[in-house]
């Protein structure tokens, strides 16, 4: 049997894939192009939860469905949290918000991951519209800014072969070191970087005029802040040079040029500000509207398709969760107690509910505390369709082969509904809502439609149809001695799923040992691991992956000042043996 579908996995790629003679293949035609990475290449390999569990107790699925039912007929719809995360793309993922929202259970809003910097973009130019891949292909200069494609997007590799390329991260990324130019920026000083680069592109004249008198006319101003930025002092600050800023500016003038970036620049408070100060950048050198040139990041990959489903609800914030109001929390694709920032806060919030439901595919921190643990079907054996939050494909995804085990988010939420007389279309109804969004290429492939391939042609989509700079900075930065934490993806890990890493990786130079045990801390908590060298770091910085069991002891639970987003790096931390 050969089947059409797409990896489910929350990834900027968003792959195409065929299944055929009982193995998972890469798409050869556009985006994918012929390759996957190893999370697919190995899926199949990792073990997924079978039995469901009450209590420790294997049970039937039966069973468990019943319990479910009991449970949410025991509590008051507004003692119910419906908590669900990413761990599969899919848009039917969301039936189960039908039901939770339409039985009167409150559901989360706020954002893990890239909520500050698309707050900073909306904020910019009125909506998050994504330069796609496509595009980005068409550049002559690609400066990666935060992000590290050879770990986590890597189909965008191919496409910056023969190009100049530039890389901002603090780390020696793989990238990094193929790159004409890497500034291994201090972490966080990416606000002031963009300033400083749009304040020489005004002193040069080298400024897009003619663009930002037609479509960002507030530039003059934006100038005048960019003046507040002291040039020596913050050089210094955040480790830049005169002369790499010059090299930069050199190397974009009148080219084709995209800026690629990622959620490293935005785990901090003021992260909306960061990805508005690089629009703003590129404003200044007329990159939006034009062939080639562009901001990409992490586009909102539901633009031009409306859910089916009804999700009016109370909501509360994923970032500091107060699980201890409810009496029954459903958790569906996430795991909270590894990858919510202030594990701490989430423990004993968590461990006050009196029934915590885990409906997931793998087991880990929240499962092993579950009450009740309901296996899901992974994305081979149920439907489903996905859309990209870095390029415009709509790629439904065909269940392979029928499976025993496990039930899919649409068959959980029909029972449901059934069981609470809500009412719920067919699951093929949901299918075809969602297929109509997709334009047929000829190759049969689906684009979703009205989307367009430029995006900001005729101006931004704030309401005067102008850039809206940014007006004010809060440069607000201690110097007190301590280390910035980078908690980034691994390359054997979608953060919490598959082979997760346990080290804490050091700059040599800082004086610890190779295999010794380390205690990591912060203000809102500790842990200790095995240190692992690596001087690809800078010496102020201490690397641990996101899905390293305990690193959320380290962050913190409040939310950035735009976009509700957590702010996974902005404690700083001590080492101790
Ligand atoms: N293999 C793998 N792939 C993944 C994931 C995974 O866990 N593993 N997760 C998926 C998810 S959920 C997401 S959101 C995406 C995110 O993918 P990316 O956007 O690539 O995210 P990160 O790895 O968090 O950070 C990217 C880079 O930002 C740099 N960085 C950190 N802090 C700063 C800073 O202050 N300034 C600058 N200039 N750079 C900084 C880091 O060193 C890192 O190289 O990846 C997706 N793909
Ligand atoms: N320290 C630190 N923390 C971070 C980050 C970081 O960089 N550093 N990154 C943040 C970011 S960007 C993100 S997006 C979040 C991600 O946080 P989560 O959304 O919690 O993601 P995962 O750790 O991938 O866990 C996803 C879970 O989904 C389940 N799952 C997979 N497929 C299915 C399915 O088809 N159905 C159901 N029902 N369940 C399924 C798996 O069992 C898995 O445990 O983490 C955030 N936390
Ligand atoms: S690159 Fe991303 S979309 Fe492609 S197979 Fe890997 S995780 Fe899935
Ligand atoms: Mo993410």
């Amino acid at each position: 049997m050969k089947a059409l579908s797409a990896c489910p996995l929350d990834c900027y790629d968003a792959c195409s894939i065929v299944y055929s003679e009982g193995k998972l293949h890469a798409s050869k035609d556009g985006h994918t192009q012929g390759f996957l990475c190893p999370h697919l290449n190995h899926y199949e390999k990792f073990e997924t939860i079978i039995t469901p569990r009450y209590k420790g107790e294997a049970i039937s699925l039966e069973k468990a469905l019943e319990l479910l039912q009991e449970m949410l007929r025991a509590s008051e719809p507004s003692d119910i949290l419906h908590y669900r995360g990413h761990g599969n793309f899919g848009l039917m993922q969301q039936v189960s918000d039908h039901f939770f929202a339409s039985y009167g259970a409150t559901l989360t809003d706020g954002n893990l991951c890239d909520g500050a910097g698309e707050a900073g973009i909306i904020e910019g130019r009125g909506s998050n519209k994504n330069m796609p891949l496509s595009e980005i292909a068409k550049a002559e200069v690609i400066i990666i800014w935060g992000r590290n494609p050879h770990t986590t997007s890597s189909h965008l590799l191919p496409l910056l072969k023969d190009k100049t390329i530039i890389v901002i991260d603090p780390v020696k990324t793989k990238i990094a070191k193929m790159a004409d130019v890497h500034i291994q920026i201090k972490p966080h000083g990416d606000l002031e970087l963009a300033m400083m680069m749009s304040r020489f592109l005004h002193i040069e004249n080298a400024t897009d005029e003619l663009y930002m008198k037609e479509y960002a006319s507030g530039y003059e101003d934006f100038y005048e802040l960019t003046q507040t930025v002291r040039i020596k002092a913050t050089l210094d600050d955040i480790d830049v040079t005169l002369g790499q800023i010059g090299h930069i500016l050199e190397l974009v003038r009148n080219k084709r040029v995209a800026i690629v970036c990622g959620v490293g620049i935005q785990k901090y408070a003021d992260g909306a500000d960061v990805l508005r100060a690089i629009d703003a950048f590129a404003v200044y050198l007329g990159l939006f509207g034009k062939e080639g040139c562009g901001v990409a990041y992490l586009g909102n990959s539901k633009e031009k398709i409306d859910s089916p489903f009804f999700t009016k609800a109370a909501r509360i914030s994923k970032v500091n969760t107060d699980f201890s109001k409810f009496q029954t929390v459903f958790i569906q694709g996430a795991n909270p107690l590894s990858q919510m920032p202030d594990t701490l806060r989430v423990k004993e919030s968590l461990s006050a509910v009196k029934n915590v439901v885990y409906f997931g595919l793998y087991e880990n921190e929240t499962s092993a505390e579950a009450d009740l643990v309901i296996p899901a079907k992974s994305f081979l054996h149920k439907e489903d369709i996905r859309a990209s939050y870095s390029h415009n494909a709509l790629l439904p995804m065909q269940s392979v082969a029928p499976s025993e085990s496990g039930i899919s988010e649409y068959a959980l939420s029909a029972y449901l509904c059934t069981a609470f007389g809500i009412t719920l279309k067919s699951e093929e109804e949901y299918l075809n809502h969602f297929k109509s969004y997709g334009l047929q290429k000829a190759d049969g492939s689906l684009l979703v439609k009205g989307r367009e391939e430029i995006p900001y042609s005729e101006g931004f989509d704030t309401d005067d149809g102008e850039f809206c700079f940014l007006d004010a900075i809060d440069s607000n930065k201690e110097n007190d001695g301590k280390l910035f934490l980078l908690t980034v993806k691994s390359p054997h890990s979608l953060n919490s799923q598959f082979k997760r890493e346990q080290f804490v990786y050091l700059h040599s130079a800082l004086g610890f040992i190779e295999n010794e045990t380390v205690r990591i801390s912060s203000i809102n908590g500790e842990l200790r691991l095995e240190v692992r060298h690596n001087d690809d770091l800078r010496q102020d910085c201490v690397l641990i992956y996101s899905g390293t069991s305990g690193v959320n002891n380290l962050t913190s639970s409040k939310h950035s000042l735009d976009g509700k987003n957590a702010i996974y790096q902005e404690n700083k931390v001590e080492i101790t043996r």
